[in-house]
């Protein structure tokens, strides 16, 4: 290195956190997938998927983005709502921007009135942004939008897209919030992505597949502790993830396992090749079904689960 070199002063470095907000099953995970383009939240049809705030790291060359996919905010019935509405209100502290993302497909619901007032409850330094989303599928996009619009009248920055089949919109949306990022630390490494440990990652992803095949409130009944990720010694043996799923109920255990075993290897399967996909090996995933009896409402065990802070 040349003296000039090391006297020049070096671009400062630039971060921040955005908060991902909106009811639940609006497409708050999908965006945060498709922001860093790699699965890190998990994904399903059904309402209440995320249960905690996952962070999602963005980083190109000098700035950082740091996501915070949080849980749709909603009624609280038990414990487990209890602390994923407190997930929520922790994602806001501290924050450069707020995305707030709804469905266009259908107009506001109560839901969304109580996800409007926390974000006009915001810092009005706090720039928000009405993220319209699903327009792919929206049949009257900009009426439904208005009416949005009008939850939160001051709002200024407005964006319609899909997270889901429009990446572009979405890479767009990004380069804004990194313009808009202060000076400041990189937080995470710039080759992580997520802030999640590998067994935490792997026990959404089970749980996800098991909400897909799942039907009714068996779902919201269950949750997935990953107890060993074991690597391979060679690089031609999968590695071996062991993982119970837990019910609330004798009779949801039947369940989940099913006739001769085909519901608990339907859950594996899918389970086994997202896994797959994204570590890039073969993968031996062993699971057991285990009742906890009320798990939802036991702080015990929310908190072995990781649902507890
Ligand atoms: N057609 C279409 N579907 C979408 C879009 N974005 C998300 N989805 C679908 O909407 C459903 C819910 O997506 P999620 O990303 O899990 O929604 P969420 O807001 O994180 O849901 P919770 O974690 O339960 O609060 C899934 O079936 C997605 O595939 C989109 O832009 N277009
Ligand atoms: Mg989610």
């Amino acid at each position: 290195m040349s003296e000039q070199d090391t006297d020049r002063p070096s671009e400062p470095t630039r971060s921040g956190f955005v908060a991902i907000l909106g009811k639940p099953n609006v497409g708050k995970s999908t965006l945060l997938n498709t922001m860093l383009g790699i699965k890190v939240a998990p994904i399903t049809p059904k309402p209440q998927t995320t249960r905690r705030g996952v962070r999602g790291i963005y980083t190109e060359e000098n700035r950082q983005l740091v996501f915070v996919d949080t849980p749709g905010l909603q009624r609280a019935k038990d414990a487990l709502d209890d602390f994923m509405n407190r997930e929520i209100r922790g994602a806001l502290v501290d924050v450069e921007a707020v995305l707030w993302v709804v469905d266009l497909r259908r107009p506001p619901s109560e839901e969304d009135r109580e996800v409007a007032s926390l974000v006009r409850s915001l810092e009005p330094s706090v720039p928000v942004f009405l993220v319209g989303n699903k327009v792919d599928v929206a049949k009257y996009p900009q009426e439904a939008l208005r009416l949005y619009r009008d939850l939160h009248p001051g709002i200024e920055q407005i964006r319609i897209l899909s997270a889901l089949n429009d990446p572009e919109e979405v890479f767009a949306l990004r380069s804004e919030l990194l313009a808009l990022l202060p000076e400041g630390p990189l937080y995470f490494p710039s080759d992580i992505r997520s802030d999640q440990s590998r067994e935490n990652w792997a026990s959404e992803l089970i749980r996800e597949s098991a909400m897909i095949h799942l039907r009714e409130e068996l779902p919201y009944s269950v949750a997935v502790k990953v107890l060993e990720w074991r690597d391979p010694e060679h690089d031609d043996q999968p590695i071996y993830i062991f993982a119970e799923i837990w019910v609330e109920r004798v009779n949801h255990r039947r369940m989940v396992i099913g006739k001769g075993g085909r519901m608990i290897k339907e859950i594996g399967k899918t389970a086994r090749k997202q896994l797959e996909i994204f570590v890039n090996r073969q993968i031996f995933l062993e699971l057991d079904v285990v009742v906890h009896r009320n798990w939802r409402e036991d702080s015990e065990a929310l908190r072995e689960l990781g649902y507890a802070g």
